[in-house]
C-alpha cells in the first residue's frame, strides 16, 4: 500500500466530514478522486455571461464540443436563466423546445459525456432524463418542485441540489440575502433539501450540495461561503461551487462579465482547498489548469 500524500487532506483538517468515493448517476459512478469540471452550456436568449450565443441546436453542440476538447467531464445544459435582471420564467413547453433537440445530439455526438439538465420543473427533468440525461442540477434546491426528486429516484439519476431563495424571478438578486451566519444558515436549508430528496428515495450517493454562489448572496456572502465550505462539507455530501464569471468576482477584481474567466479559476482553486470536488463553469481549459496545479498540492 502507498503512503498517503504528506499534504492530503485529513478528516482533522477538513472539520472531520467524509464523502461518498463516487457519485452515482443515470450513467454511471463519477469518481471523486480528482477535482470534477461540469461545463456550462447555456441554451438560453438571456444568460447573463453567454446569453443568445448557443441557443441554437448547431450552436450549442459546436460549443459542447470546446468544452469536452478542454476537459469537461460533464455539461450542464440550462434553457432557463435566473440572471439577476429579474428574467420570465420560461413556460416548461419552450424550455424543452430549447433542450430537446441539443440533449439529442448532444447523446449521439458525445455519448460518454454524462450530460446534467439545469431545471427547476419536474416535468422537464423528467423528460430530460428520459432522454438519457445522466443529472439534474436544481438551482431551487427542490423547493419549487419537488417532484424532481421523484424523478431522479425512479431514473438512478444524479441530483444537485444548490442553495437559493426565492423565485426564479429574484433568486438571483439581493431580495432575500439577510443572513446572521450565512455558512450556518445555508448548510441548515441545504440539509433540509437533503431531507426532501431522501424521503422522495433519492440514494444518499446521488446527492451533490451547491451554496448557491450570487443566488441570494451579497459579495461578501460569496466570499465567506467559500472560505468556509467545510461547515457545508461536514453534511458529508459533495460539494459542486458555481462561481464563473459571477458578480461577486467582479466586486474584488473590477473587471467586466467577459473578463473574469482567471478570477473564476482562482476561485475554484480556493474551493478546492476549502473542500468543493465538483466545478460549474463556462471557460472550461481555464478552470481545469488551475485545478491540476490545486490538485497535485493537495490530493483528494
Ligand atoms: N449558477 C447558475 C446557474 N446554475 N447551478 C449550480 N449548481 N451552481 C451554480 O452556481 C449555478 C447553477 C448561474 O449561472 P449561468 O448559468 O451562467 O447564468 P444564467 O442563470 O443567467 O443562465
Amino acid at each position: 500500500m502507498t503512503a498517503p500524500h504528506p499534504l492530503a487532506p485529513s478528516p482533522a483538517t477538513e472539520g472531520g466530514n467524509s464523502y461518498p468515493a463516487v457519485w452515482r448517476t443515470a450513467r454511471g459512478p463519477i469518481p471523486l478522486d480528482r477535482p470534477i469540471i461540469m461545463g456550462i452550456l447555456n441554451v438560453t436568449p438571456d444568460s447573463f455571461s453567454d446569453g443568445g450565443q448557443f441557443l441554437e441546436a448547431p450552436a450549442a453542440l459546436a460549443h459542447a464540443e470546446t468544452l469536452v476538447a478542454a476537459g469537461a467531464d460533464l455539461l450542464d445544459v440550462g434553457a432557463e436563466s435566473t440572471r439577476p435582471g429579474r428574467p420570465e420564467p420560461v413556460p416548461a413547453r419552450e424550455e424543452w423546445r430549447r433542450l430537446g433537440p441539443v440533449l439529442a445530439g448532444l447523446a449521439r455526438a458525445f455519448p460518454a459525456v454524462p450530460v446534467s439538465v439545469d431545471t427547476v420543473k419536474a416535468e422537464v427533468a423528467e423528460r430530460a432524463l428520459d432522454a438519457g440525461a445522466a443529472v439534474i442540477n436544481d438551482v431551487s434546491g427542490l423547493r419549487l418542485a419537488p417532484g424532481i426528486a421523484a424523478a431522479c429516484a425512479a431514473h438512478g439519476a444524479g441530483l444537485v441540489l444548490m442553495h437559493s431563495r426565492g423565485t426564479v424571478r429574484d433568486m438571483a438578486t439581493y431580495d432575500h440575502a439577510r443572513y446572521g451566519d450565512v455558512a450556518a444558515e445555508v448548510a441548515g436549508e441545504l440539509a433540509q433539501a437533503a431531507g426532501v430528496a431522501a424521503r422522495h428515495g433519492v440514494p444518499r450517493d446521488n446527492v451533490v450540495l451547491d451554496p448557491g454562489l450570487g443566488f441570494a448572496k451579497e459579495p461578501a456572502h460569496n466570499l465567506e461561503l467559500l472560505a468556509r465550505l467545510p461547515v457545508l462539507a461536514a453534511l458529508g455530501y459533495p460539494i459542486m461551487v458555481g462561481p464563473s464569471r459571477k458578480r461577486f468576482l467582479g466586486h474584488v477584481t473590477g473587471r467586466d462579465v467577459g473578463e473574469r474567466d482567471q478570477a473564476s479559476a482562482a476561485a475554484c482553486v480556493a474551493a478546492w482547498f476549502t473542500g468543493a470536488r465538483l466545478f460549474r463553469v463556462h471557460a472550461v481549459a481555464a478552470a481545469r489548469e488551475a485545478l491540476l496545479v490545486a490538485h497535485a498540492i493537495r490530493p483528494a
